[in-house]
């Protein structure tokens, strides 16, 4: 008689284990990370949409990047960045926005005859 309630006791504390746990990695699975300025650029020919992208000094910048319809690439000198992106791929690429100014950025993989156009702007405003 005594065995019952204990057994149902254990398995109701296993079973709340297993729900908090199940909380905190639908939280993770979001895409919002506190501290974390993420910005959604799309790559096609010839253009990076957003081409202007705006951030505060200081912050932690995650580019999540997609290359719609051809392999580009995203080449930020200033902040030692060049990152291939294979068409139909999305790459990630973060880094602290350390220093204010306008830095250009470009398509450093020849994607066709506009390629050479194909630039964006980072603002990073203090
Ligand atoms: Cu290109």
């Amino acid at each position: 008689m005594l065995n019952g309630p204990k057994i149902v006791l254990i398995g109701i504390t296993l079973l709340s284990a297993t729900l908090s746990t199940s909380v905190v990695q639908a939280k993770n699975a979001g895409t919002e990370t506190p501290g974390v300025h993420e910005i959604h650029v799309m790559l096609k020919k010839y253009e990076f949409n957003p081409g202007a992208l705006r951030v505060r000094k200081g912050e932690q910048v995650r580019l999540i990047m997609v290359a719609t319809d051809h392999d580009h690439g995203f080449k930020l000198d200033d902040f030692k960045i060049d990152q291939k992106i294979k068409k139909g791929t999305t790459v990630v690429v973060e880094f602290t926005a350390d220093k204010t100014g306008t830095f250009q950025f470009h398509c450093s993989n020849v994607c066709g005859f506009g390629h050479r156009g194909m630039k964006g702007t980072l603002v990073v405003e203090d």
